[in-house]
This record gives C-alpha cells, structure tokens and sequence, in this order.
C-alpha cells in the first residue's frame, strides 16, 4: 500500500537526548535505547470512516517520538498497518450498501490526506491486512506446527497459554482480561475454547462474506495476528516501540506479542509498549461504533489550519485522557498566531535556551504541554520587544517544525 508523502524535516543546532517513555508493561518511565535505527510499529485504522480526533491525538503522539528520536541522530524505521477486512468493515458495508472495499480505499484515502495534512512523517512501510494474508497464513501455521493452535468449527484459535509470558504486556489480572476482552472483539463465552482467553488468529469462510484461498482453507484472519505478521515481516523481533492508543493494551498488543513470542520462541515482542491516552467528546470516548466524533476532515474543509488541530492535540500529554473542546481548538488557533508573528520578528531573544528546554521536555516522557509553554515564552518575548539576534526567529520556526510538526 502507498503511505503518504515524507515533508521536508528542518536541521536544529546541536542534537537532542535519548528519548524516555512509559513502558505499559513494566509500569513506569524507561530510556528507549534503540542501535542505530529505532524501530517503531504503530497499530492504523480500521478504514470504515473518518479520521476523528482521538486516532490524530495517537498518530501525532507517535509522530512526536519519531521527531524526538531522529533529533536525537537515530534513524527511524517505522511501519503502519491498515485493518483493511475486518468485522466493522462488513458491517458498515451491509449498514450502506456500499462495497467494504470501496468504503476501506475510500476512508483509507482520507486518512493520508489528513495525515499528510497533520504533517505526520509516513511510515516506510504502510501495509494492509489483505495484502498480509500470505503471510498470515504462513505464521498461523508456524504456530500450527508449535502445537499452539487449535480448532473450533473450522475457526482456528491461538492457545495464549504457550506463552508463559502472557499478560504481562496489559499487566491485568484474569478476571478483568476476561471482562476486556469481551468488550473488545474477542469472544470468551464461545463453546469449544480450551481458555476463554484464547484468539481467533483464522475464520473460516462465512456466507456472504469475502474470503481468501490460503493452506489454511478459505477463509480470512483474525485481527491481532495481522499486526503481529506485519511487524515481524517488517521490524523482527524485539523492535523499540509498539504502539498505539490505551484501548489497544489488551487484547490487541498482549495478544500480537504472545503469538510472535511463540513463533520466535523468544521475548520481547517490544522493548517498550506506549499508549496514547483516550480523547472523548460529549462526555465519552470518541469511537466509530458511537458515532460521536470530531473528524479532521470537516475542520480542515472548515478552514481550520491544520496547524492549529495539531497544536491543540499536543497541549495534552499522551498519557492523559481528555476531551476535545471548541475552547481548546480556539486557544490553540491563538498561540498559533502568536507563534507566526514571532517567526516574523525581524530578531528576538537568543533562542538556543528555548530549544534546549523544548528538548528536555520532550525527551523526559513526551511532554508536550511543557514544550509548548517553553515556545510560549520565547515567542511573547520576541513579539513584545525586540531581541539582538536575528539568526533565532527562523531556528523558532525550524524548532516548531522539527520537533512538534507545527508549520509556521
Ligand atoms: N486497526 C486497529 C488497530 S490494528 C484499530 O484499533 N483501528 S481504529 O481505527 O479503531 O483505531 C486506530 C488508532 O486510534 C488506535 O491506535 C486506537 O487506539 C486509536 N484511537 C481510537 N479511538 C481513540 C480515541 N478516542 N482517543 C485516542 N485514540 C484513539
Ligand atoms: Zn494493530
């Protein structure tokens, strides 16, 4: 699949720090330490509607690490899937009338066009589900031949318990991993499972529904296999982060990294395991099956520069739930134009101790906030009087686009 075009990534005076995150599975702050290159996997949307403002709060997150990284001398290697079969596809397709592969080439058009518009760096690899299916197929029978996989009714199930070290991604305890799951795609209750617990990772050809040839029989995978096939297709084990928003914890990122641990016969997955926090609107968690959403597309059909959606997305840490506001949106448009006619100021203040702070800020657990107020002051200070140095205007708009993706 094409990802979206690469902007142009302006070069900053000296070089940032290693970059410090919130592990979910160790439960605290931890240095990322890639060599060389970071590898970074990051879940994509399931392509049924429009980019809202929680998927552009995660995919912003993470474009932060991978600004903060490269600033740091790291090459990125970073790679995206696009759910592109899956149940809510089927059922906005049967809800619409429309083809489910015209609604997933449609909305998954969209979301580069938003994405590029966010100016979110593409992955180097943005790959679908369906065009995985080879490969799924070749890694359910790896757990085949591992003795991990079992069947009901045709439908192939994932014995989490080859894992030894499953749950520990999410860190629940039995009782709420059952609750979660069933609330999350997954299906507890079906009689024929070994554990309730257990993954669909192949569905057997259902009628009325698409399906693919594959050893496996005629059929189509199930959801958490798709990334963890794509991941060790594209990063191998053991890559830096895997990530995605907090609602993917578990099962989705517990699950891919059970079974990869089980093909590889090995551990980690992911060194770290980050997750965006939740954004809701109208006093609940924006989501597609709701219908409450915010999508960037009408802002943006609206006039609102993306610049500002941007810098109203990154006032909130990532670790922090929070609810989209006009207010908000309206704030962030002002310090937006504060921020412009600072960047026009013919000199200001010398702004090296802005981008040391806005480094700092980042490289301590991504906080945004903090990055934004460093910006803040050395901009009202630039507006307010002039500064003796007329190199700083241009690195405050290189420090903005470099580091926080806000075109100025
Ligand atoms: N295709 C799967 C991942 S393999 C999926 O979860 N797709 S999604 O379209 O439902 O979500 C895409 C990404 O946006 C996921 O990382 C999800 O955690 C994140 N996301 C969804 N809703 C919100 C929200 N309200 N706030 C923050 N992030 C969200
Ligand atoms: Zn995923």
């Amino acid at each position: 699949m094409n990802s979206w075009p690469e902007p142009n990534l302006p070069h900053l005076p000296g070089t940032g720090y290693p970059l410090w995150l919130f592990d979910t599975a160790a439960g605290s702050v931890r240095v990322t330490e890639p060599e060389g290159t970071a590898r970074m996997y990051v879940c994509g949307i399931t392509p049924y509607d429009a980019t809202h403002m929680g998927h552009a709060f995660t995919y912003v997150n993470f474009d932060v690490i991978n600004r903060v990284w490269r600033d740091n001398g790291l090459e990125v290697h970073y790679v995206q899937n696009v759910t592109d079969i899956d149940d809510p596809l089927l059922e906005r397709a049967v809800q619409t009338g429309q083809d489910w592969r015209e609604i997933a080439d449609r909305e998954t058009a969209l979301f580069r066009e938003d994405m590029e518009a966010l100016n979110v760096l593409p992955p180097q690899h943005y790959i679908g589900a369906v065009e995985s299916i080879p490969s799924v197929a070749r890694y359910v029978e790896e757990l085949q031949a591992k003795g991990a996989v079992y069947s009901v009714d045709g439908d192939l199930y994932f014995r989490v318990a080859s894992d030894p070290a499953f749950g520990e991604v999410a860190g629940l305890d039995r009782d709420q991993m059952i609750s979660v799951f069933a609330e999350r795609g997954g299906d507890p209750a079906r009689p024929g499972k070994e554990d309730p617990l257990d993954c669909l990772v192949w569905q057997s050809e259902r009628p009325d529904e698409p399906a693919w040839d594959t050893p496996l029989g005629h059929g189509r995978p199930g959801w958490h296999i798709e990334c963890t096939a794509i991941a060790l297709d594209h990063l191998g084990m053991t890559f830096d982060v895997q990530g995605g928003g907090s609602d993917l914890a578990f099962p989705h990122h517990e699950m891919c990294a059970a079974e990869a641990q089980v093909i590889a016969g090995a551990r980690p997955f992911a060194r770290h395991y980050v997750h965006s926090a939740m954004v809701s609107w109208q006093g609940h968690k924006m989501s597609k099956s709701r219908g409450n959403l915010v999508f960037v597309s009408a802002l943006r059909h609206a006039g609102v520069d993306p610049s500002a959606i941007r810098l109203a997305l990154l006032a909130h840490h990532y670790r922090s739930d929070w609810a989209w506001t006009d207010q908000g949106l309206e704030g962030a448009t002002k310090r937006l134009a504060l921020w412009r006619m600072a960047a026009q100021a013919p000199s200001g203040p010398d702004v090296l101790p802005t981008l040391e702070a806005v480094r700092t800020a980042l490289a301590n657990d991504l906080r945004t906030p903090e990055a934004l107020d460093a910006m803040d002051a050395w901009a009202m200070a630039a507006a307010g009087s002039e500064g003796p140095d007329a190199d700083s205007p241009g690195v405050f708009a290189d420090i903005a686009d470099a580091l926080l993706g806000v075109r100025l």
